[in-house]
């Protein structure tokens, strides 16, 4: 069976960064939607252009839109027969609950990477980005506490949440979510 994962955690986290690390470690396939996104504005797609608004304000895409890319992503080959590792979806219940209704058997992990707020501010003020502005991270961290949060306990109820501390370098932390997963998996 593929093996599906999720990894949450506050914007800036570090998400990113080590779902790349990740996915090459274990050959599954990478799906950031922040990436889709903003492929689709680099196109410049009506849902790019749309999206790009929204992201620069620090808002969340709304789920009728984000759940309708990605089930179209998680239906492609490469998925069926590698597997994934979600970046930065779900951000809401809604999504996690879209996600359970086409990926249900195979999601085995939600993995959450536990950074302070003072330290995403500062990470994302150094990164720059577009979205990065004071105003858009606030807005961002306070969408996180309202409608991420809640995941957390969703995802505890159902037995699989990990929490892993995104303190420390990225080889540091790396290591702290592989051992995580080879737990899981059983290696
Ligand atoms: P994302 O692209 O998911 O971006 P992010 O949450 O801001 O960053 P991430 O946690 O991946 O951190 P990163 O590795 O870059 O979302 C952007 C926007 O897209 C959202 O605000 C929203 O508008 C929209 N969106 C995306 N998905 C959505 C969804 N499902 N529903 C609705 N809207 C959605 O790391 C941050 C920085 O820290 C980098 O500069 C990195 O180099 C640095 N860093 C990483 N690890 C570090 C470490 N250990 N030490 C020091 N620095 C580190």
């Amino acid at each position: 069976m593929p093996l599906g994962m999720v990894i949450l955690g506050r914007q800036g986290s570090g998400k990113g960064t080590q779902a790349v690390k990740i996915a090459e470690s274990l050959g599954v396939i990478h799906i950031s939607t922040g990436d889709m996104l903003r492929a689709a504005f680099a196109e410049g797609t009506e849902l790019g252009l749309e999206a790009k608004s929204i992201m620069d304000a620090g808002d969340l895409v709304p789920d009728t839109v984000i759940n309708g890319i990605v089930e179209e992503r998680l239906l492609k080959d490469d998925v069926k027969q590698g597997g994934f590792l979600l970046d930065g979806f779900p951000r809401t219940v809604g999504q996690a609950e879209a996600l359970l209704s086409y990926a249900e058997n195979d999601l085995c992990l939600a993995l959450n990477l536990d950074v302070s707020i003072d330290e995403v501010m500062t990470r994302m003020l150094a990164r720059g980005r577009d979205d990065d502005t004071a105003e858009a991270i606030t807005r961002r961290l306070e969408l996180y506490e309202t409608e991420t949060a809640p995941l957390l306990s969703w995802f505890t109820e159902r037995g699989i949440l990990k929490v892993v501390d995104g303190n420390g370098t990225e080889t540091e932390v790396f290591g702290r979510l592989m051992e995580v997963i080879e737990e899981i998996l059983g290696k």
